[in-house]
């Protein structure tokens, strides 16, 4: 059977990430459209009519959405709110008529701030969301609603995959818009190459946002690239599936601010500025039902994920998006 495979916000960090594991082993029934708001602006329904129109897609993988890390979230939760909304309504809608299945994305960001840990896929709507990014959240939260109300009412194959942290090559470095890991890249590579070049290095001091208290667990982007196509590919239900670390691969900010420091070789001291906030302490999500149905998936190294990471900033400094 042949697929025609929309991915919205392709050109995006996990976007990406599945076109680099797609390209290294095409399948011969399977056409892969790649696409970025230039093509379409999914917040508005004409524009996303025409997209899906010209490209008649059986499978879209839908990427597109306002995404930013807890400083930009903390001072756009309406934008957050309204236009993943607005992005998410459109794709599904075009989905439906189109009789494509839908794989979107939701995050370990999402789910409740008040909880019992692990997370599971059971917990999405059983409480608030951290108030830092509470526009996200509840959008995010309604693709899971949606999804179940196509498929009730229409019998529409829409699903959902949770990921939790994301980073990798093509990320966004842009200050103020990041994550933590392009954030603490870009601002290191300031500090080793760009400020204060009297200075030796071991005299250089690179300030880490927050306490570095909070936990946090990170997958690589060609990992979860692999996975989402496994979805895609074999995974029918309407149920969302989190797409995670192990629990026992959680690390704190603090750990993660000496691999990203190692991976530069940076000689210089820490500092943690605990005038800028932590976000949620934990979102230990567990990825039992994911290791029940892929016992064979085995992660990348973090550490190894992480200087692969800063390589392939260091060599396309100029192209990549801060
Ligand atoms: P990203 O790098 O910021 O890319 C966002 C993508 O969405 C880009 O391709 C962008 O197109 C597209 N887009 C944004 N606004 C659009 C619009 N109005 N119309 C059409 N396309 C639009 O995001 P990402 O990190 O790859 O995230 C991909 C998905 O994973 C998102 O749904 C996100 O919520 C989810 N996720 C991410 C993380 C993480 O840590 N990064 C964690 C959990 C879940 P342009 O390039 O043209 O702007
Ligand atoms: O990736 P991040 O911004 O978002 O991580 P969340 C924030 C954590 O990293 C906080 C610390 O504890 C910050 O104090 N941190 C340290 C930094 N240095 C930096 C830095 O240079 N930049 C940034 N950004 N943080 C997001 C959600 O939560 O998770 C989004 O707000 C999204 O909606 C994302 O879903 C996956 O992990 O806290």
């Amino acid at each position: 059977m042949s697929r025609t495979v929309l991915v919205t916000g392709g050109t995006g960090l996990v976007g990406k990430a599945i076109e680099a594991v797609i390209s290294e082993k095409q399948s011969k029934d399977e056409r892969w459209i790649f696409v970025g708001s230039k093509d379409a602006d999914l917040t508005n329904i004409n524009s996303s009519r025409a997209l899906f129109e010209k490209h008649k897609p059986t499978h879209v993988i839908h990427l597109a959405a306002m995404v930013g890390g807890l400083y930009h979230n903390m001072g756009n939760n309406l934008d957050f709110l309204r236009k993943n909304m607005q992005m998410n309504d459109n794709v599904l809608l075009l989905c439906h008529e189109h009789k494509a299945k839908a794989v979107s994305c939701l995050s370990t960001c999402i789910f409740p701030d008040k909880t019992p840990y692990p997370i599971d896929e059971t917990m999405i709507h059983s409480g608030p969301p951290h108030d830092s990014n509470y526009g996200y959240s509840y959008a995010k939260r309604l693709i899971d609603i949606t999804n179940r109300a196509y498929h009730d009412q229409h019998g529409d194959l829409f699903t959902s995959v949770v990921p939790c942290n994301v980073f990798g090559p093509f990320d966004n470095f842009t200050p103020g818009v990041s994550h933590v890991i392009p954030g603490m890249i870009h601002r290191l590579h300031e500090i080793m190459y760009l400020k204060d070049p009297e200075k030796q290095q071991d005299e250089k001091v690179f300030p880490v946002y927050g306490t570095g208290k909070p936990l946090r667990q990170f997958i690589f982007s060609e990992d979860l690239a692999k996975l989402i196509i496994w979805v895609l590919r074999s995974y029918d239900s309407v149920s969302p599936i989190i797409l995670s670390v192990d629990e026992e691969a959680e690390v704190s900010i603090a750990q993660l601010a000496e691999s990203i420091a190692k991976s530069f070789e940076f000689k210089g001291k820490l500092i943690f500025d605990d005038s800028y906030a932590d976000g949620q302490y934990k979102k230990t999500a567990s990825n039992a039902k994911l290791r029940k149905l892929r016992p064979d998936f085995r992660f990348t190294d973090f550490d190894a994920a992480i200087q692969r990471t800063v390589d392939w900033y260091l060599k396309n400094y100029d192209q990549a998006r801060k």
